[in-house]
Order: C-alpha cells, then structure tokens, then sequence
C-alpha cells in the first residue's frame, strides 16, 4: 500500500468511527480543509512537471471525491440516528392522565347559583342582568318605596357621593331594580330570574355587606297566587331534593307585593344537627323565601297597565340556601377567599347541576 492509500485509508477510517455529527464536522476539517494532507498535495501540484501533473491531479481529485462522499454518507446516517434518539428521549405519552394536585374548585355560592339557574331554566325562565350601582328611581321608587319610606333605612344602603344635579346613586339592596328595568323595555308575558349581588351596610354573624340574590318575576294576564306557590314550592323540592318536602307559606309585608308571604321549609333539629325535610308538624321551620302578587303600583310605575295584567314575584339569598344544603355553619366564611376552606366545601369543576327528585317534567 503506497501513500497516498494509506492516507485515504485513514481518512475513511476516521469518517467511519466519528460518533457524532460535530465530530465528523472535525474530521472533515482535517480531512478536507485548507491545511489537510490532501490540500497541501494539490498545492504543490503546481510545482510538479505536466505529465506529473497529468497523473496525480485527477488521483487526489479521485481521493478528495471519494472523502468526501463517505463524509456526506455517514453524516445522513449521524443525523437520522441523532433524530431517532432524540425523538425517543422527548416522546409524549398523551395516554397518561393529567395530575389533579393544579385542579380549581368551584364556589359554593357559584355551585348554589348554577343549580338554582339550572332548576328555574327548567321552568322556561329566562336570566335577567343589570346594574350593580343604581339610581333611586329603579331601587326604591318604582318599587313602591317612595323617599322616606322606612323601608329605606331598613335596607342600610350604601351611598355613592352625590351627582351635581343632587341625586345620589346607590349599590343595589336587592336585585329587583332588573326586573323593573325588564318591564320597562319588554312587554308582558314576562318569566325571568334575577341573580346577582346585592349590597348592604351590615355584618355581623348572619349578614355580610355583600351577599347574592335570585329574584323571579311573572307577570301575565291570569298569573295568580296558586302559580306563585306552585313555582316555589317546585323550587324547594328540586333544589333540596326531597320530593315531599313540607312547605308553609306566612302572610308578611314587603312595599312590592300584595298581598305578601314568608315561606318556611320543614326541618329537625336533633342532637344539633339540622335535617331538612322531616316532619314538618313535629318539627322547626326554617324561613327561605320572600314572595307575593306584583303590587300595582309597581306595575304602573313600570308603564305595565294593573288591569290587563298581573305578576307574582319572589326572592332568595343565596348564601342561605347554600348553607342549608351543603351544610355550611357559618356565613363569614364565604368571602375569607380561604383555600383549605375551599378545598373542602368547593366542588369539583365537572360536577354537573342535579335537577333533583323534585322537579316534575
Ligand atoms: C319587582 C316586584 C316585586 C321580589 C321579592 C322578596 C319578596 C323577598 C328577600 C329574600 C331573602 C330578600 O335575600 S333576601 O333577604 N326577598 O323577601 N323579594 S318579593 O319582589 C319583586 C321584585 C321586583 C318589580
């Protein structure tokens, strides 16, 4: 073996054992660039006589050729095993479920207010929204709740500064102000709920400055008090899920309604513990609903004629509800935004809202 074999031979060699795609880039350096063996040799070609030239030109062109194919040969085969082990390294098993530990909780209050929604959608009522900052006119006035009416102070309202022409905008006591602001741009036959925060300047055990509502508002030509108590008595019994639910409705007074009533839901108290249902005779009631007929001049102030038409409405704190049927003791707790709080009385994001045994079809 002369050589010239030999150094091709070693230079082959050196393509065949480089491991990787950097250090067959060295090797070619080596091999091919302007300082190797081969570039030197063709170099001092020039030096050489014409028929030396004639004979050694085109064998180190054969030479450099044959490098540089194995080169580019063993770089492809570098490549795609390099690729292969990176894919292996990298892969992806999409069959492997995801972890729980980054998992949120749903709010009581939002889990209450879903099954409410769900229970009322059911019933072919349809949400209404408005306003959280409220003028007179829409949360007292138009509710039959005229300046220096003592409901006004039982409310304990929240006031904003007052504008220039010497108004003053209020956080709505109640939801109810949507309902006027439905009646005034839709005409009757009306089925809607109202939920929402509401506002009142208290806090102590049972009452917090903020707290949740969800009014309903009927108002047809023939809806009566048979209707009211149906729909509400329906409500309880899907949304505590206790088809024979005992219910009493009390006569009471609210500025809105007329004629009005508390209802009250059947409970025991046993051993401390509250049982919703029971016998209602036997046992306590418990106060969940504030209902009545639309008071007419409610529905006047709402540009809705008292006689063609009347409405029966209805409201619920949500906070209470929920308290009562996931068995929350304390109210405050709520809005302390406590995580371990959370973890525990939260539900999990695909718990789907039950209808309950209640509701009949
Ligand atoms: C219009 C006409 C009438 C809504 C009503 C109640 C009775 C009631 C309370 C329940 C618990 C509020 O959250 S709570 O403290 N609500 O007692 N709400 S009737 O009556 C309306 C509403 C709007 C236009």
């Amino acid at each position: 073996m002369n050589d010239l074999e030999k150094l091709e031979q070693d230079l082959l060699q050196a393509v065949a054992a480089s491991g990787s795609v950097a250090s067959l880039e060295a090797v070619r350096v080596d091999a091919l660039g302007k300082k190797s063996s081969i570039s030197l040799l063709m170099k001092r070609l020039g030096g050489l006589s014409l028929e030396e030239r004639k004979e050694k030109g085109p064998l180190y062109n054969k030479i450099k050729r044959r490098i540089e194919q194995a080169i580019e040969s063993r770089k492809v085969a570098l490549e795609m095993a390099e690729l292969g082990a990176k894919l292996a390294a990298e892969r992806v098993d999409v069959t492997l479920s995801a972890r729980p530990e980054g998992e949120g909780r749903i709010h009581p209050i939002s889990q209450a207010l879903d099954e409410v929604l769900a229970i009322f959608g059911a019933m072919s009522f349809a949400v209404a929204e408005g306003p959280d900052i409220e003028d007179d006119f829409h949360n007292f006035t138009a509710l039959n709740i005229p300046p220096e009416h003592p409901a006004r102070q039982m409310h304990d309202t929240f006031y904003l500064p007052g504008e220039r022409d010497g108004s003053q905008l209020v956080l709505r006591t109640h939801t109810s102000p949507v309902q006027v602001r439905t009646m005034q741009i839709q005409k009757p036959p009306l089925r809607i709920i109202a939920p929402g925060r509401t506002y009142r300047s208290d806090s102590d055990m049972t009452h917090t400055p903020m707290f949740h509502q969800v009014e309903g508002l009927v108002v047809d030509e023939h809806a009566h008090m048979g209707h009211l108590k149906g729909c509400v008595t329906e409500f309880c019994r899907a949304y505590f899920e206790i088809a024979d639910l005992p219910l009493r409705f009390r006569p009471s007074f609210f500025p809105f309604t007329e004629p009005s009533a508390e209802v009250d839901i059947g409970c025991l108290r046993k051993d401390g513990e509250l049982k919703i249902g029971g016998k209602g005779d036997s046992g306590d009631w418990l106060e969940i609903f504030g209902c009545g007929m639309v008071h007419p001049k409610v529905l006047e102030a709402c540009s809705i004629d008292p006689h063609t038409y009347q409405g029966f409405a209805f409201g619920l704190g949500v906070e209470r509800i929920a308290m009562l049927k996931y068995g929350i003791p304390d109210l405050r707790t709520f809005f302390e935004a406590d995580l371990r709080w959370l973890r525990h009385y939260g539900f999990a994001a695909l718990d789907i809202p039950s209808l309950g045994g209640g509701l009949s079809q």
